[in-house]
């Protein structure tokens, strides 16, 4: 299809709780959301960088400028463009995942709203429901908490994901094996907290028989990560350091993970998330879907691809209000402990008006005028 203008938006959306993880506390997210506008209709995308360069190298406002420079404008110049080419276009611009991201999906979703077809089905799931994971911020105190934890299990979410951080690790990790039991799918994420002389301590976890420990390491540590690997009974899993297919490849190989997090964004859109999915699912490496505080759009398209085969795991597929009173598509909602996967064509929600206009804090348009 012809892609005649892109939409850049800003929302300003106020976050339920604080969330905090090694990297820092957020009350709100600034999201960047991307529309493509085409003679067929519209598609949406959602950017998933953060504010500051803190979980990776890439920020909103750097996202954006490159979307407007760099990388929108080569599309637009294209007379036609498939949602399958729009990597291979954008590939002399290096780095800057998720900008690309979030142009790809919104292609995506312009190309499968027009000929019906759910996102679900084009990334190839194989189920309706995927099971519900929660991702629990560093809190106050071990007895908040509790608190906390004990909320998302009344929700009904499957497993616990604990953020941590040298100094708030085996006591709150403890804590909760403890109250909750051993039959309580629990893992915990460092976000690169920490270093290979930790070894020792980050063992002390294995008591706790939890599913697995996610990026203890800094992100470009791939072989420090296989020698961790060697030192610790528990599982690492991978997120920072996974930005490609290859890097997937190359990680497992090495021993660097045995569990793979899957970030659209991170790895440069849902086309390549897929082909970290094939990749990780030829080796026998179980994936699940990680999740970037996401508001509707990114939400809908996770739950989608979480419903492939070799998401084994459940992932941070968390329902709109974990997050947000207010999210800017219809509500994605828990049902006994599942998220049910969007049916309806494209990412399957869409942005609603009204909302979008009263969180929206600036709008500039790429390209062309359209009469619409
Ligand atoms: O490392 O998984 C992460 C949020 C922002 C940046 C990085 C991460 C996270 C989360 C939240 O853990 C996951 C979610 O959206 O539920
Ligand atoms: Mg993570």
């Amino acid at each position: 299809m012809k892609i005649v203008a892109v939409e850049l938006r800003r929302v300003h959306m106020p976050l339920v709780a604080p969330f905090r993880t090694s990297f820092g506390t957020q009350t709100s997210r600034d999201i960047l959301i991307v529309r493509a506008l085409t003679p067929a209709g519209e598609g949406w995308g959602e950017c998933v960088a953060l504010p500051e360069p803190s979980y990776s190298s890439e920020y909103i406002d750097g996202a954006q400028d490159v979307l407007r420079r760099f990388l929108i404008p080569p599309l637009l110049a294209l007379g036609h463009v498939a949602a399958q080419d729009v990597a291979r276009v954008l590939q002399p611009v290096r780095g800057h995942r998720m900008a690309k991201a979030a142009l790809e999906m919104a292609v995506l979703d312009a190309e499968l709203r027009a000929r019906g077809e759910p996102l679900a089905s084009y990334l190839g799931a194989v189920r309706n429901h995927v099971e519900a994971g929660v991702s629990v911020g560093i809190a106050d105190s071990v007895g908040q908490l509790l608190d906390i934890v004990g909320g998302f299990l009344d929700e009904g979410y499957a497993r616990i994901k604990l953020k941590i951080q040298p100094g708030w690790d085996l006591e709150p990790v403890a804590a909760v094996r403890e109250r909750f039991g051993d039959d309580l799918l629990l893992q915990v994420d460092a976000n690169t907290a920490y270093t290979l002389a930790d070894a020792p301590h980050l063992a002390k976890l294995d008591a706790f028989g939890l599913l697995l420990i996610e990026q203890p390491l800094p992100e470009e540590q791939v072989r420090a990560h296989a020698e961790l690997a060697k030192r610790l009974r528990t599982p690492i899993c991978l997120d920072e350091s996974i930005t490609s297919a290859v890097s997937a490849a190359d990680a497992i190989v090495m021993g660097a993970c045995s569990v793979v997090n899957i970030k659209a964004g991170r790895v440069g859109g849902y086309l390549e998330a897929r082909r970290v999915a094939e990749v990780c699912g030829a080796h026998g490496v179980p994936v699940w879907c990680g999740g970037m505080v996401e508001a509707g759009l990114g939400r809908a398209a996770n739950l989608a691809l979480a419903a492939r085969p070799e998401f084994l795991l459940p992932g941070d597929n968390s329902a709109s209000q974990r997050f947000y009173a207010q999210d800017i598509t219809e509500p994605l909602t828990l049902h006994d402990g599942m998220m049910p996967v969007p049916a309806a064509p494209g990412l399957g929600v869409t942005p609603i008006p009204e909302v979008l206009s009263e969180l929206t804090t600036s709008v500039e348009q790429v390209g062309g005028r359209v009469h619409q």
